[in-house]
């Protein structure tokens, strides 16, 4: 931890934990009415956010509320309370522009299938879909002082829905990017270097190395259609993940451009958005994210509620 006074320590922490939370809401929020399109300007953005009297999310921040639900009852990962949370939740708001595989999932698991079973029939192997990227947050904050428990909660937290290596692996590294940037002081010298070579020493699947590896250069040169062609903009995570952490890292210093660069570039808008924005709010904090956006979002106390409750069970364990 880098901040040595506890009533710092306190406030820095809930900022972070509501920034990463919040902010996958509105990256979600945010990007859900550009999901698809080709890429666009940033201020096309807030001007449709602007005129919307509410920022409504879809399935990324219902499932990010269903982790961090499971995480606050069960005290920590519990892979069957996990699933049923997603499963009840799904079945109260199935409107929320669910991927094509989760909701067979719960179809499942309510039929009686094992949780950590079930996920491993779809698309011959697992899914390697961003949807147990996107939903993240609450392990990267809640862990982020512990690489190797991120790593084993992301893994076990996707087995639920994604089974592919790459799907869990997306997931491990969204985590750990969001456990990082929240592990850092926001009123300090960035080092974008430093935050890379830690990403890629963490992963072990090679296309999640050979895109970070990329990163530097491409933020050395500018060039969206080389984001979209290197990195990519799709559903699956590798090439989602990748972008997020792009997208933050060309804007360290602000929430709001961070956010707006990640879905500009099109295509899975609401994802990389709720992506970059978790990570983004993690190292800024909540008092990062523009207030106009923030009061708008849909479930923003219950959100917020959330990472309070979070942040306080985080805060008790470091005192013990
Ligand atoms: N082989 C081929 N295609 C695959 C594979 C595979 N092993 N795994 C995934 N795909 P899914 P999600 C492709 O269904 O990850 C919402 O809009 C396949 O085309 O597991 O929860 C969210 O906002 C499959 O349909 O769902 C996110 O944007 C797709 O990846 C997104 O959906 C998605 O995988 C999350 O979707
Ligand atoms: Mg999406």
């Amino acid at each position: 931890m880098v901040f040595s006074e506890l009533p710092v320590i306190k406030q820095a922490l809930k900022s972070k934990f509501l920034g990463a939370l919040v902010g996958t809401g509105i990256g979600d929020a945010l990007g859900a009415p550009f999901e698809g399109w080709y890429w666009f300007m940033p201020e096309e953005i807030e001007a449709v956010a602007e005129r919307r009297e509410v920022l409504i999310y879809t399935d990324d921040t219902h499932m990010m509320i269903g982790v961090a639900e499971s995480l606050i009852r069960a005290g920590g990962f519990n892979g069957e309370d996990m699933a049923q949370t997603f499963v009840e939740n799904y079945e109260l708001e199935p409107f929320r522009g669910y991927g094509p595989g989760p909701p067979r999932i719960f179809r499942l698991i309510r039929a009686g299938t094992a949780w950590d079973e079930v996920a491993q029939g779809l698309y011959g192997g697992g899914s390697y879909g961003n949807g147990s990227a996107m939903r993240i947050a609450p392990v990267g904050v809640l862990y982020h002082d512990n690489p190797a428990i991120i790593k084993e909660v992301a893994y076990k937290s996707s087995q639920i829905t994604h089974a592919h290596v790459l799907g869990k692996e997306g997931a491990a590294l969204q985590a750990f990017a969001i456990a990082l940037a929240a592990d850092l002081d926001p009123l300090g010298a960035f080092d974008r270097g430093n935050f890379l070579a830690k990403l890629i020493n963490f992963v072990q699947e090679g296309v999640y190395r050979e895109k970070l590896n990329q990163i530097e250069a491409i933020l050395n040169r500018p060039d969206k259609t080389k984001v979209i062609i290197e990195l990519g903009n799709g559903i699956e995570a590798f090439n989602s993940v990748p972008t997020a952490i792009y997208s933050f890292l060309s804007q360290p210093h602000s929430f709001a451009q961070a956010v707006l660069h990640a879905i500009s570039l099109g295509g899975d808008t609401d994802t990389i958005g709720a992506m970059t924005g978790a990570i983004s709010g993690a190292y800024l904090g909540i008092e990062s994210i523009p207030d106009s956006w923030e009061g708008k979002l849909e479930n923003r106390l219950y959100i917020e509620e959330l990472a309070s409750t979070l942040a306080e069970i985080k805060l008790k364990d470091l005192q013990n």
